[in-house]
């Protein structure tokens, strides 16, 4: 794989890569730079996977308003990292973890030891442990789990950071997110047995928070504790397509959000933490953090220097990565339904004024639908130290983010033949992925 470096993140594919799980055709380079949105980007996906690209491709079957060819002539990101260093690295491997035997995974953590918990969307988490997959569920609640949907199922989990603190406040408790036999979500408590650390209690659950689905897609489903303790939950605006209930702008809806719950002060239930951005205000919802989202499926933290890094997934031709910085106090608006990435999405009124335009995106010519990842920390393999690495669903290309003086770059750092639904973190930093289709885990290593 070349190398290819390219200053404005926005270009334009000479070739078009299919959207079959990653062709070998579709070793890609960036070929243009800097260049504006033409109507000749349409979008080129042919869904054949099951998963969230079926809801992807069907959207843009929708008639939408079509981005003028100049919209991106007065945009540009808005966001700037924690300065922290960045190592150079061209091409990245994957490494087999498990070869097989998970059920369509859609997420994978850790306890803050050497396991690895990988979710199925059908509704139960499975341990990996010394490289292998352990034959009984840590929780199966596919009682209550519906997956129906390509976009539904159990979709985000996210471990207290006293999980494995005995005796504070949050011990032996985790979140999950999953939508439920009627489409709905809901964010919930369970809590390890006492008596064995592999084994959860699938009758502990304490309900968090609900949220009515209008319609199948756009679940989000991520759950992340940031670097204050809090939850964080990603919702997207509730589905179908072009966003029919305002929700993405809309304050008054979680629907679309990123959400900031405490739920350490009280017990069994969250409270609002005082200082997210729109306690106070009339007819807003105090829970929200940050606002106009599509579809955050995935999200996550820098463990380094807490920044925050959000992959919205586009509707008809952009795919796009926001970050905001360690120190936001909140209230960000990502610009959906206004914008799609950095393109007017409405063109009768496309008020750019207030929102923060994302870091990174890429046209469909390269992909259908973003999977977000992580910020390499681990120790094993310093040269990836302070890259994100992101990934699209349909093609399988991993991209490396970074930030230069300039403003941020990317580089292709591997044309993947995987299915990649998520990306996850194990305890000591190293960078985990899934393919969907075959059940695998991998560990992203250099190539
Ligand atoms: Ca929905
Ligand atoms: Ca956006």
């Amino acid at each position: 794989m070349k190398r290819a470096i390219f200053p404005l993140l926005v270009f334009i594919m000479l070739s078009v890569a299919g959207c079959s799980g990653g062709e070998t055709s579709s070793e890609v380079e960036p070929t243009a730079v800097a260049v504006a949105a033409t109507a000749s980007l349409a979008p080129v996906v042919v869904a054949t996977n099951t998963f969230m690209p079926v809801i992807e491709v069907q959207a843009t079957l929708t008639p939408t308003a079509t981005p003028p060819p100049d919209a991106t002539a007065t945009v540009a990101p808005t966001a700037t990292p924690t300065d922290t260093p960045v190592s150079p690295i061209d091409t990245v491997a994957l490494e087999p973890v498990l070869a097989g035997g998970l059920s369509h995974p859609t997420f994978i953590t850790h306890a803050f030891d050497e396991r690895l918990f990988v979710l199925e969307q059908i509704g139960r988490i499975r341990i990996i442990e010394g490289g292998a997959l352990l034959p009984d569920p840590f929780l199966d609640i596919t009682d209550r789990v519906g997956s129906a949907a390509s976009e539904q199922g159990l979709l985000g989990l996210a471990f207290h950071p006293n999980y494995a603190t005995p005796g504070a406040p949050g011990a032996g408790t985790f979140y999950v997110n999953y939508t439920d036999y009627s489409g709905d979500t809901h964010i919930s408590r369970f809590s390890v047995l006492a008596d064995d650390p592999n084994r959860a209690d699938p009758d502990s659950e304490v309900e968090y928070l609900f949220q009515d689905q209008p319609y199948p897609n756009h679940n989000g489903g991520s759950l992340a504790f940031g670097p204050d303790g809090y939850l964080y939950a990603g919702l997207g605006d509730g589905g179908s397509a072009n966003d029919p209930l305002g929700a993405g702008q809309r304050r008054d809806t979680w629907l679309g959000k990123l959400l900031r719950l405490d739920v350490t002060t009280a017990e069994g239930e969250y409270t609002v933490p005082p200082d997210n951005p729109f306690v106070g205000q009339q007819g807003a919802l105090p829970e929200i953090w940050a606002y106009g989202l599509r579809n955050p499926w995935r999200f996550s933290f820098d463990r380094a220097t807490g920044d925050l890094f959000i992959a919205d997934v586009g509707q008809n031709q952009w795919e796009e990565v926001n970050v905001q910085p360690a120190d936001s106090s909140g209230g960000e608006n990502y610009g959906w339904v206004i914008m799609e990435a950095t393109h007017c999405f409405q063109t009768q009124t496309c008020d750019q004024s207030g929102l923060v335009l994302p870091i990174f995106e890429y046209a469909h010519s390269q992909g259908c639908s973003v999977t977000g990842g992580y910020v390499y920390r681990g120790q094993a393999f310093p040269e990836m130290t302070g890259n994100y690495f992101v990934t699209d669903y349909c093609t399988g290309i991993i991209w490396r983010l970074f930030p230069q003086s300039d403003g941020w770059q990317a580089n292709i750092v591997l044309d993947s033949d995987l299915v990649i639904s998520t990306f996850g973190e194990g305890a000591d930093g190293e960078i985990y992925l899934a393919d969907y289709v075959h059940g695998a885990i991998y560990r992203l290593r250099p190539g």
